[in-house]
């Protein structure tokens, strides 16, 4: 066919119009024209990838954002097809990026990636990008098609020719400025976490991620993902900074009702337990029936064993799922033909015949492991039995909270200065260290909307403590109680008493630190109020520059060093460097620092998606290995991010 003898039929208006509709709404196909789906474009072609590799016919898949923040996706599978398809008449290369919905239409069977949730398809790329190109490798020729704004511009052709034992797609497109109009610039570390992640829950697939935006005569930037072992070198790489209780990692893999479960886990020293679920290669943040699964299999094998044992007396309760689960860390990662989400943002798998499927293998596999372990068995029995102490213990001193509240009607506690306003919309709350900037900071505030909390010191660090020392420590009960939420199952968003929670801290090293402590336990008791957006860090200045009567603030020195270039370098500026916010007087507070109209605010962000990682950083920072403060304060920049004025 030649170029001339494009013809537009019915069938094709019908194509155009689906691409169209993908272009007029692409928040539907996409959730979002921001970062975040720019970024989706890519694990949308990715995926396809995959899916090859899961069925068996690639090994490798190359990424490469090119110089011009176009990407190139290669891998080494089977091609897509290049002949042309009965029912359509079209070949099956342009039925990929032309018709919605297209991907798992042709090829049949098997678990696919893109039938989830995310899975809108490689022709959604395609009309979301400003010009797309497609090479196919097969039996010695390269095929290739162009598209722009998801229009063909020429059919399916041979341009060169290959090694016969070659095959393979290749995919290079350019997103569209017109529907990403927020950015187009595709960012490596944000790539690298969802593209290392891939690679864990596939083992022995390689996938490799080139930079090419480099200076003249640079090496580009590459990393390879590689992992013979999968999940199991998943776990080990979540718990590689902290310290195991044992060396085994379990792992355990198999195939019931139609279902491919694969499951790894490890404990470590810590309390805190940090399970990640997928559905065919896809997370699950609200778990969900393979998630059910393993922790009633967990549960029940545990109990069975101790008891078996005589670790736990017949008169004595069995141990609670916590209990058994206190610092664990596991993967869970089934295959489903006909996944099936639920909940409030469809993702909680609700096959019913995944919790079975999980739960057979599971029982089964760790049953055989603990009687050829029973030394591992003991430590992991050891540490829950300590658990569920600590946690009778913890229960008691919050019923006691609890009851004391009760008591005092609301039972704020005594250090809050609350604000008058009661509508948690316009109110906000200021955590703040010390009780001397706290002080200021009362007299600062606007009383009908900004409440404040002073803080002694450093609060407790959750990372390292059992729940009965978190519950007993004061500044923690404090911050629970004014908040209203309540935490973990207990917590309810729609109980929040503020609409930002602000934390304020010292402009140096230690306030960094203090800050950081603070999102960690935000981020271990009260995720859902970090992932809502409703907590923020203040910015107090730096600096104070005084000539002739006027002021300035600098947040930065690189901000003073500006301002100083502006207004001149002479004796008649008068600069001051604030050691901490107890140096600034009310009325310099309330400026720089809480007056709404002023102010600098960080919005602290957390990527759903991407779950596994900001857990790996907390734990790097707060748990037993603690890195150089510079490389902590670095990285907790990482995920402090949008500038909210
Ligand atoms: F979808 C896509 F265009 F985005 C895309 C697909 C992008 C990239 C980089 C690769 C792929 C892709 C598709 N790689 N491998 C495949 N394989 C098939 O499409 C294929 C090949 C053969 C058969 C068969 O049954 O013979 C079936 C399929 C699905």
């Amino acid at each position: 066919m030649s170029e001339e003898q494009v013809q537009y039929g019915a069938d094709q208006l019908q194509i155009l119009e689906g691409l169209e509709a993908v272009r007029r709404r692409p928040g539907m196909y996409i959730g979002t024209t921001a970062s975040r789906g720019l970024h989706h474009l890519v694990y949308e072609i990715v995926d396809n990838s995959v899916d090859e590799a899961l069925a068996g016919f690639c090994d490798h898949i190359e990424v490469s954002i090119n110089e011009d923040n176009t990407i190139t996706v290669v891998d080494n599978g089977r091609g897509i097809p290049v002949g042309v398809n009965h029912k359509s008449g079209l070949t099956g290369v342009e039925v990929v990026f032309t018709i919605l919905h297209a991907g798992g239409k042709f090829g049949g069977g098997g678990y696919k990636v893109s039938g989830g949730l995310h899975g809108v398809g490689a022709s959604v790329v395609n009309a979301l990008s400003d010009w797309l190109e497609v090479q196919v490798c097969n039996e010695g020729k390269i095929y290739q098609q162009r598209y722009e704004r998801g229009k063909v511009m020429y059919p399916l052709k041979v341009v060169g020719e290959c090694p016969k034992e070659k095959t393979g797609t290749t995919v290079t497109f350019k997103p569209d400025g017109t529907i990403f109009k927020e950015t187009t610039v595709f960012e490596y570390d944000v790539l690298k976490q969802r593209l290392r992640e891939m690679a864990f829950l596939t083992k022995g697939l390689k996938i490799t991620l080139r930079d090419f935006r480099v200076e003249e005569g640079q090496e580009p930037i590459e990393q390879i993902f590689h992992y013979e072992g999968g999940i199991k070198e998943f776990v080990q790489y979540l718990n590689k900074s902290k310290t195991a209780l044992y060396d085994n990692i379990m792992y355990f893999e198999g195939d019931k009702n139609n279902i491919h479960v694969e499951v790894a886990f490890q404990h470590n020293d810590s309390y805190n337990e940090s399970t990640y679920t997928f559905v065919n290669n896809i997370n699950t943040p609200e778990g969900g029936t393979h998630l059910e699964g393993f922790k009633a299999a967990l549960t029940k094998t545990f109990n069975d064993y101790a008891r078996a044992n005589k670790m736990i007396k017949d008169s004595d309760d069995n141990l609670s799922g916590e209990d058994i689960r206190e610092g664990l860390t596991s993967i869970i990662s089934v295959k489903v033909e006909e996944p099936q989400f639920e909940g409030q943002t469809k993702q909680k798998l609700g096959n019913s015949e995944a919790r079975g499927a999980v739960a057979s293998i599971v029982t089964e596999q760790l049953t055989y492991f603990l009687e050829q372990n029973p030394q591992v068995a003991k430590l992991i029995l050891d540490k829950a039995i300590l658990a569920q102490r600590a946690r009778d213990a913890a229960r008691k001193a919050r019923d006691l909270t609890r009851r004391k509240s009760a008591l005092d009607g609301l039972g704020l506690p005594g250090k809050l200065a609350d604000c008058s306003d009661k509508d948690p919309k316009n109110c906000e709350i200021f955590i703040v260290e010390g009780d001397s900037a706290g002080g200021s900071a009362k007299e600062a505030r606007s009383r009908a909307t900004q409440a404040i909390l002073p803080l002694r010191g450093k609060i407790l660090n959750v990372e390292k403590a059992r729940l009965d020392r978190i519950y007993g420590n004061a500044e923690i009960r404090a911050m629970i109680t004014a908040f209203g939420t309540g935490i973990h199952d207990d917590f309810d968003i729609e109980k929040l008493r503020y609409d930002k929670i602000i934390i304020m801290t010292d402009a140096d090293v230690d306030g960094a630190h203090i800050a950081t402590l603070m999102l960690t336990f935000l981020y271990r008791f009260m995720p859902d109020l970090i992932k809502t957006g409703h907590v923020y860090l203040a910015q107090p200045p730096l600096y104070k520059l005084e000539k002739n009567k006027k002021v300035w603030y600098a947040y930065s020195d690189e901000e003073l060093n500006k301002i100083l270039s502006e207004v001149g370098r002479d004796q008649n500026n008068k600069i001051q460097r604030y050691k901490g916010l107890g140096e600034m007087d009310p009325e310099q507070l309330w400026e720089t620092t809480m007056d709404p109209e002023r102010r600098i605010l960080l919005r602290v962000n957390m990527d759903e998606e991407t779950e596994s990682d900001v857990d790996v950083t907390f734990t790097t920072l707060m748990g037993d290995k603690v890195e150089p403060r510079r490389e902590f304060i670095e990285k907790n920049a990482k995920f402090v991010k949008n500038l909210d004025i």
